[in-house]
């Protein structure tokens, strides 16, 4: 059973609202990243809480540690329940995101390897599950790995155990949501579904990866 994440890439505030609340009873999380908040601004975040999903920040937050508390407490502070960071940048800055999390009760996600075709240039070698180590003893929630490697989320699951992977890369980016979902806590889909010509049918069209 995996949780289904809506990535809502949208870029105008009343369609992503829309689109939220229609699909509300099919997914668990609603992901929001750079494009909806540049676009919208951080108070997005309160908007979406009308449809009572938990909110996860995919800014892939990538900094200092100093820098990394503060980006996170604005993100904590705007009502997100989790964030994402990358985690190439080092132990100490992952555990900023971490302590900040976990001081407003929220989670921190890690992405470990990237779904897209270039995705494992830099996220090879070894590099991979180097970062999802690192994340675990820096106390993260769960990393992010790819859905279009299943073969590499199946190696990476070894090295964060029963903490959560959290699969971004379903349907457009050409990964198969049930081969993912066996081994997997949450598939995360955008396009597929909001770009739907009804992206609540989209959603309830992947929720049984939920009941499994
Ligand atoms: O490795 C990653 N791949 C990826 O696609 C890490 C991510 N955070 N994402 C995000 O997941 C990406 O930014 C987008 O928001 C979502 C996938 O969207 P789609 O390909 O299903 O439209």
């Amino acid at each position: 059973m995996a949780e289904l994440i809506l990535a809502l890439d949208v870029l105008d505030r009343q369609r992503a609202l829309e689109i939220a609340r229609e699909c509300a009873p099919y997914i668990d999380a609603i992901k929001v990243g750079y494009p909806l908040v540049l676009s919208c601004g951080l108070s997005i975040a309160r908007e979406l809480s009308v449809t009572r999903l938990p909110l996860i920040a995919d800014f892939k937050v990538a900094d200092i540690p100093n820098t990394n508390t503060l980006i996170c407490n604005q993100i904590f502070g705007a009502g997100f329940s989790a964030v994402i960071c990358q985690g190439f940048t080092g132990m100490d800055s992952v555990k900023a995101c971490v302590t900040s999390a976990h001081a407003h009760n929220g989670e921190c996600y890690v992405v470990a390897e990237m779904s897209h075709p270039g995705g494992n240039e830099f996220f090879s070698g070894g590099v991979a599950e180097q970062i999802a180590g690192n994340a675990m003893i820096a106390g993260a929630d769960g990393i992010i790995a790819p859905a279009t490697r299943p073969d590499r989320v199946k190696i990476l699951r070894g090295f964060v155990g029963e903490k959560k992977i959290l699969s971004p890369g379903i349907g457009t980016q050409g990964g198969d949501a049930d081969a993912v979902a066996a081994l997997v806590d949450g598939i995360i889909v955008g396009r597929s579904i909001y770009d739907a010509p009804d992206p609540a049918v989209a959603a309830k069209g992947y929720s049984h990866v939920r009941h499994r």
